[in-house]
């Protein structure tokens, strides 16, 4: 880290500058294509990084515990007045630290220990908290779940139909984190209500999506989205939770104080920011570019003989399942990371393999379209894939330090938004 871009940091710790200095140097030669991932802009940086930081405001604007919210309350109210704006919703709630504690607060708020909860299962392409077995989410309350069609890795909502007539769950969630696919928030919605079920989109991948226009939006579908701030709608790592305003007491005191203390300000100035940035035109141009990317980048992996799940993608997100090139997830992974391109190892529906050793590997493309790569760039995105994979199968070193190469190079040409040249 340069002193003059952290002059304070670098002099009071100059050990601790260096990591960071080394992080920003990491994440502006290589090709991020980590799906949850992305780039904050550096108002985003600066908003999330203030004095706000210093202040305590349990409760929300207007009712605190703590005196002293002149500024604080006209920022949350700021953050929530963008929120609702955006997504069309009656009340959001900006105070969840991130999408776990989120989640959790729409089980304080609508359902008890014991009660049955619906979700889709973590290795169909779900999430920890919607209801599996290992987070408290599946321990405190009776997990239901269902999955992808094994011929086509597409939600059957017929069987989810079933599955929520069967168990009558207090909650459904809907949304994950492995989805390549558009989802039916209309028929999870006539699911939900034909079950008795408060229906909750988990949208934290798409929100950005949602945004820009790029995925239709649950509002008006569901009793409450529920979304993290930093995937693909490009804020500070936190969360919010919206929702129809005869829910919006509930949402209020689960978060408050039912689940957390303070909020964390800084992030609420951040999560405004990047609202309003989210609202401008070059954000619904940012939102389609990731979809044609992912769509391109899809199309030539396909082309490289890559199996994907469902065939493709609607979205920002790809799964490659690599069953048939006798690559393990995590081999192609580590891989990949050595060759400049930073994936995460992760399951496919019905994996023979462990979670921690799994078959696929999981794409997309927020962080390189913020960069501003193009579908231009996506068949050479995919052959540097094809030839780490192929290189990890062979155990070439020196191929994937070519790819390396190669990487940086480009990557050099498409600056990061919020970070200095490397
Ligand atoms: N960890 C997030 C992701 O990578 O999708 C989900 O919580």
């Amino acid at each position: 880290m340069s002193a003059s871009r952290h002059p304070a940091l670098s002099a009071t710790d100059p050990e601790l500058a260096s990591f960071v200095a080394a992080e920003e140097v990491l994440q502006s030669q290589t090709l991020r294509l980590i799906p949850s991932e992305n780039y904050v802009s550096a108002a985003v940086l600066e908003a999330s990084g203030t004095v706000l930081q210093n202040k305590y405001s349990e409760g929300y604007p207007g009712r605190r515990y703590y005196e002293g919210q002149q500024n604080v309350d006209r920022v949350e109210a700021l953050a929530i007045e963008r929120a609702k704006g955006l997504f069309g919703v009656d009340h959001a709630n900006v105070q969840p630290y991130s999408g776990s504690p989120a989640n959790l607060a729409v089980y304080l708020a609508f359902a008890k220990p014991g009660d049955t909860v619906m979700g889709m299962a973590l290795p169909m392409g779900g999430h920890l908290t919607h209801g599996w077995g290992v987070s408290a989410t599946g321990s405190w309350f009776r997990g239901v779940q269902y999955g992808v069609q094994a011929d086509t890795g597409l939600i059957d909502y017929d069987a989810v139909r079933d599955l929520a007539l069967a168990e009558r769950p207090k909650l459904i969630f809907c949304g994950g984190t492995a989805l390549p696919r558009t989802i039916d928030f209309a028929a999870f919605a006539s699911i939900a209500e034909e079950a008795g079920s408060v229906l909750v989109a988990d949208v934290a991948h798409i929100a950005g999506l949602i945004a820009g226009g790029a995925h239709p939006s649950p509002a008006g579908h569901v009793d409450v989205i529920s979304t993290t701030t930093h995937k693909t709608l490009r804020g500070p790592r936190g969360a919010m939770l919206m929702c129809r305003e005869e829910h919006a007491k509930a949402i209020d005191k689960a978060v408050f104080p039912g689940l957390q203390g303070g909020p964390h300000n800084q992030t609420t100035a951040g999560i405004a920011v990047a609202l309003h940035e989210a609202a401008q035109p070059s954000f619904t141009a940012y939102a389609h570019a990731v979809v044609a990317n992912a769509k391109a980048l899809a199309a030539a992996l396909l082309e490289r003989g890559f199996d994907l799940v469902s065939g493709g993608t609607d979205n920002h997100l790809i799964l490659i399942d690599l069953t048939g090139k006798d690559v393990p997830g995590k081999v192609a992974a580590k891989a990949l990371d050595r060759a400049g391109i930073v994936v995460n190892y992760n399951t496919v529906p019905f994996d023979p393999r462990k979670p921690f050793d799994p078959s696929g590997v999981r794409i997309g493309t927020p962080s390189l379209t913020s960069r501003g790569l193009g579908v231009a760039h996506m068949p050479q995105v995919a052959d540097w894939i094809s030839r780490a994979v192929d290189a990890a199968a062979k155990g070439d070193e020196p191929a994937l330090a070519a790819v390396r190469t190669e990487v940086a190079d480009l990557m050099a040409a498409f600056p990061a938004p919020g970070l200095p040249l490397a």
